[in-house]
């Protein structure tokens, strides 16, 4: 399993049935602890299989982390809406005049922050959209502000594409916008924007987005700060199962450099409210397979989640089972997935998180961001370092 420094046992996998034979291949290297090629993810892709698929992404899941499953209690905080990039993936963003556009004051940041805190959050997430005037000090300020009123709470925030547009627009280096960040009190840095790295697709789906390239290497820069960070790929769009595989192996290929990346989150579309409203929505299958391939190329990540906004708490239950370990957490007010036509609620209670883990057979694990165990009391928490 690549270098995943992690707890578990390597089972046996005597009970391994396949009615597609051009899986046994594939999971005789899963078995010998041999890395996934390019054409084992078209396997996999293709396999019509899909029990088979996931027993093996299973099989890697248990072997890593047995029974337990993560989860984390945090809250969202989007600061603004307003963004320059336009992309057609996308039903958040809005231009600075248009209806509904809206932008945070810091004391409202800090305000949204605290509502929620009665579940002691661990962790805040951090993203936005590119607006065209906010400085970077207005996004220093905001992390300086919430570190001094919640010095416990990690801050994991903005995506590589927001580091690269707010270099740009400050005329520093992305190194140097990097080290603002964590100075001001950045603890770590959101998987978002990666979409899917072939450019042939990023041309349709938000061609004003940074290239897939310096996604990747925001992410090596920051990394090599010590800013760890998480990977997403948007899928159920216009790409097809090469340009998913090539994703995959571009992260694989930065982690075996860096392994800075924590969790792997595959992001299903959501085409509601958005210039691609045409296509249609995936199916429940075709997010537990994405689960399950994510499992088994990535063998050098840790975690996998099932974020159960997108993909519906159901679903994520069932992905449990299918090679995630993950299922993020109570978010509190979700809103780029919601203005795309997601039908899950914005947040859900700790015990809620914890009754669906329970329930799918597992056992939930509270993590903080960097996946340490947090202990609770009635009124705080602290984590186990
Ligand atoms: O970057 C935008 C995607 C991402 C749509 O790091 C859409 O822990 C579907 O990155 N349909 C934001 N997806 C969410 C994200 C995330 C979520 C949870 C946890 C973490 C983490 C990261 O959502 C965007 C984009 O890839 N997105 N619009 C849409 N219409």
């Amino acid at each position: 399993m690549g270098d995943v420094s992690v707890s578990g046992t390597m089972r046996s996998h005597g009970e391994f049935r396949t009615d597609d034979e051009r899986l046994r291949p594939v999971a005789d290297k899963v078995f010998a602890g041999q890395r996934l090629s390019f054409e084992d993810g078209l396997t996999l892709y293709r396999s019509t299989d899909i029990l088979a698929v996931g027993w093996l992404a299973n099989w890697v899941r248990e072997s890593l982390h047995g029974d337990i499953t993560y989860f984390n209690v945090n809250r969202h905080i989007n600061p603004t809406n307003v963004c320059v990039a336009a992309c057609r993936l996308c039903a958040f963003g809005r231009k600075k005049d248009d209806a509904g556009a809206y932008t945070m004051a810091l004391e409202e940041a800090w305000t949204a922050a605290a509502t929620g805190l009665h579940e002691a959050v661990t962790e805040f997430h951090i993203v936005g959209g590119l607006h065209p005037d906010l400085p970077l000090e207005y996004f220093l300020d905001l992390v300086r502000g919430l570190k001094e009123r919640f010095p416990k709470v990690h801050v994991k925030a903005f995506t590589m594409v927001e580091v690269s547009f707010l270099a740009r627009r400050a005329k520093i280096s992305i190194p140097e916008v990097l080290v603002k960040l964590k100075d001001a009190g950045v603890d770590s840095m959101p998987g978002g924007g990666a979409e899917i790295f072939s450019d042939r697709v990023r041309h349709i789906i938000c061609d004003h987005k940074i290239d897939g390239g310096e996604w990747l290497e925001t992410a090596r820069a920051a990394h090599k700060l010590g800013l760890r960070s998480n990977a997403t790929m948007l899928y159920g769009h216009v790409e097809n199962d090469e340009d998913r595989v090539d994703h995959m192996l571009r992260l694989r290929e930065v982690q075996d450099d860096t392994g800075g990346f924590q969790t792997f989150i595959p992001l299903a579309f959501h085409p509601d409210n958005t210039v691609l409203q045409h296509l249609p929505r995936t199916t429940g299958l075709t997010d537990l397979r994405q689960i399950a391939v994510g499992r088994l190329l990535l063998d050098n990540f840790a975690h996998i989640k099932a974020y159960w906004q997108m993909m519906t708490a159901g679903i994520a239950q069932v992905a449990l089972r299918f090679g995630a370990d993950d299922i993020d957490g109570t978010v509190i007010e979700e809103k780029i997935y919601h203005d795309a036509g997601a039908s899950t609620p914005q947040g859900m209670r700790r015990s809620d998180l914890i009754r669906l883990i329970r329930e799918a057979g597992r056992e939930p694990f509270e993590r903080d961001t960097l996946y340490r165990p947090v202990i609770r009391t009635e009124e705080s928490f602290t984590v186990a370092v």
